[in-house]
């Protein structure tokens, strides 16, 4: 068993594609342990992003996590990671294999509709983000 942190970005609540991805999560066998809907603001989305801090869409990226609400939850089920990571597709929608997340709706490499962390190290940073231990059923 292992938890993720996903995100449904503000591209997502605007598309009205909350359930949707929620939908494919719940199709591939995973379990929502946790939900809310929240504005980031500027500098939560800087901290939330911090291993960016460098590279040069930082700034753009932050300013969009925070442009309107956002949906954060915690996935729960095997191999949640890969299998969201898996389900979300390559970063760049483009590049994104027919079928995901990405590829049915983002419009490009930085508007890209759903966040999942990449790795226990980083979901193990993300979950409690957002939520605490008594938030997670
Ligand atoms: P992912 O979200 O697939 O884990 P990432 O961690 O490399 O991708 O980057 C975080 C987010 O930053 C990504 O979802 C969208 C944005 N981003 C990544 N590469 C970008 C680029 N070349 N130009 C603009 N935005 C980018
Ligand atoms: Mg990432």
């Amino acid at each position: 068993m292992e938890r993720t942190l996903s995100i449904v970005k503000p591209d997502g609540v605007k598309k009205n594609i909350i359930g949707e991805v929620i939908r494919r999560f719940e199709s591939a066998g995973l379990r929502i342990a946790a939900l809310k809907m929240i504005r980031l603001s500027m500098d939560e989305a800087k901290r939330f992003y911090i291993v960016h801090k460098d590279k040069p869409f930082y700034g753009s990226l932050t300013e969009f996590m925070s442009s309107g609400p956002v949906v954060v939850m915690v996935i729960e089920g095997k191999d949640a990671i890969s299998k969201v990571r898996e389900l979300m597709g390559d970063t760049n929608p483009q590049n994104a294999a027919p079928g995901t997340i990405r590829a049915d709706f983002a419009s490009d490499v930085e508007h890209n509709i759903v966040h999942g962390s990449d790795s226990p190290e980083s979901a193990g940073f993300e979950i409690p983000y957002f939520f605490s231990a008594v938030e997670i059923c």
